[in-house]
């Protein structure tokens, strides 16, 4: 991939988002950064930024990953330059001026240190007016019990990206059964290697393919949710 810097400024979109993937692809946080700020100047919108540059450019590098080209350095490499972009357009997500609509309780399972995605899902939870508790990665289940004990959040997410990490989000909902906690809290859980038939296998309450698919169920949980109590 290139690492010559051109003007940001006089690339078209489509060669701006080329440029954006290149210099993901090769951990430049920094350019990175400023392809984001090109894009939000010429009018785009954070979510299109998010979605259509970082979050795309960071499929091809799972791709590469999975392929055995690129390697856990460079993937960290990358991914920071990701949490950089993200870190300029959470502001603006969060900013939408949504009335706070419920609480949610957002981490990583034990074992799990991916966090790109489940950072994604907790700023666009706070964009459509959540307040997030983010409890960051390889939290086990006391530490769920707990924020779910202090926090009393509508919503629990939880996110695994591993095949061996996944299961232990069952640990996690047992343990919330066992505290008498589990009808308080509706449960999402999200992460590459899910799919609904999991979902359903542990008990969760639903699968959240991306992070607009978390906001949605979300809202519609806390409405059905709602509607029951009232
Ligand atoms: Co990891 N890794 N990794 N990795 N890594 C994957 C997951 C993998 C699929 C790569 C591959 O082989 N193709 C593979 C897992 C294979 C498997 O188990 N089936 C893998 C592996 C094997 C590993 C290691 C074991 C590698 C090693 O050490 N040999 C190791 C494990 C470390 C550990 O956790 N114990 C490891 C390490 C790493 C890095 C540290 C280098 C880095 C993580 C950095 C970080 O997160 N800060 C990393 C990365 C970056 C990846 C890939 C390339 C990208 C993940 C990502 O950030 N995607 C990934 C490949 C892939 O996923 N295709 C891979 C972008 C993000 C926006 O998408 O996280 O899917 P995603 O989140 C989406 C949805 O899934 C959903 O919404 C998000 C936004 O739309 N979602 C939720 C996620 N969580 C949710 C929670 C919700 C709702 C929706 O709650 C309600």
């Amino acid at each position: 991939m290139s690492t010559a810097s051109p003007d940001l400024s006089e690339l078209t979109d489509p060669d701006l988002i080329q440029q954006m993937h290149d210099d993901l692809y090769d951990g430049l946080a920094e350019t990175v950064v400023a392809a984001v700020t090109e894009l939000l100047r010429r009018g785009w919108t954070p979510y299109d930024t998010l979605t259509r540059g970082l979050v795309s450019g960071m499929e091809i590098v799972g791709i590469d990953f999975r392929d055995g080209i690129l390697f856990v350095p460079e993937v960290l490499k990358a991914a920071k330059a990701m949490t950089a972009g993200m870190a300029l357009l959470r502001p603006l997500l969060a900013e939408t001026g949504a009335p706070q609509i419920g609480t949610m309780v957002i981490g990583t399972v034990k074992g799990d240190i991916h966090d790109i995605g489940k950072n994604l899902v907790a700023m666009m939870m706070e964009g459509a007016g959540f307040k997030v508790i983010n409890l960051g990665i390889n939290n086990d289940a006391d530490k769920f019990i707990a924020a779910v004990r202090e926090h009393r959040p509508e919503i629990l997410g939880m996110s695994a990206l591993l095949t061996t990490t996944m299961p232990y989000m069952q640990v996690v909902i047992r343990a919330l059964k066992d505290q008498g906690l589990r009808e308080q809290v509706v449960v999402l859980v999200g992460g590459a290697s899910l799919n609904a038939a999991f979902a359903e296998e542990i008990e969760a309450d639903a699968y959240c393919r991306d992070a607009a698919t978390a906001v949605e169920t979300a809202k519609q949980w806390i409405a059905i949710r709602r509607g029951q109590h009232s």
